[in-house]
């Protein structure tokens, strides 16, 4: 093997174990008062995006401990809103993870859609991943990477 081929393999290599963002998809009123999946393990600058799937209004709000206590957060750090989406029936809305939270609590204001249940926690982690974002993570892990590669070569040859 020649050196430039290991180089080239220790750059993606390195790449790879980058965390990359990922986007984590949650399903607004999926199979009724629900969000699906309601709990995820996030990584700063993951993208959180909502799309509403329900027949019926939903919001999404941040709430503070503990969960499923279904009043807005009050005082957020770096300012967030406690509000994520009004009252609505379709389309989405999304928000990136800052990391200044370890845990992030939201729920559904319309009615009694959170005393119902209709909740969800994000939890920050370092390394590890829930089954749901790690597709993602992966995927956006490896498209660096060989974007990496990729300049790399440009760049010696
Ligand atoms: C989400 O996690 C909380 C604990 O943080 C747990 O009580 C709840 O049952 C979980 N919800 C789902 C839908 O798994
Ligand atoms: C929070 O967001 C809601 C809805 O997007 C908006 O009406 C409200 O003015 C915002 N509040 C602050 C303090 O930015
Ligand atoms: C759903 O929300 C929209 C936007 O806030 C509002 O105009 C509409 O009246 C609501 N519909 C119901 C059935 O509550
Ligand atoms: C989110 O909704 C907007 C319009 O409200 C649309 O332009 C955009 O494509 C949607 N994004 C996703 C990822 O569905
Ligand atoms: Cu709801």
């Amino acid at each position: 093997m020649s050196r430039f081929y290991l180089s080239f393999l220790a750059v993606f290599l390195v790449c790879l174990s980058v965390v990359s963002a990922a986007t984590i998809e949650i399903k607004v009123g999926e199979g009724g008062l629900k969000f699906v999946d309601a709990n995820h393990t996030v990584n700063k600058g993951d993208m959180i995006l909502f799309t509403w799937v329900g027949t019926v209004n939903h919001s999404v709000m941040r709430s503070d401990a503990p969960a499923g206590s279904c009043m807005p957060a009050t005082n957020l750090k770096g300012g967030a809103n406690a509000t994520i989406s009004g009252p609505k029936m379709t389309g989405n809305a999304s928000f990136v993870i800052d990391g200044l939270d370890q845990t992030i609590w939201y729920y559904c204001g319309v009615g009694q859609h959170c005393q119902n249940g209709m909740w969800g926690v994000l939890k920050l982690a370092g390394g590890s991943d829930t089954k749901a974002s790690s597709a993602n993570r992966i995927s956006g892990g490896l498209s660096l990477g060989i974007l990496m590669v990729v300049g790399a070569a440009t760049f010696l040859f």
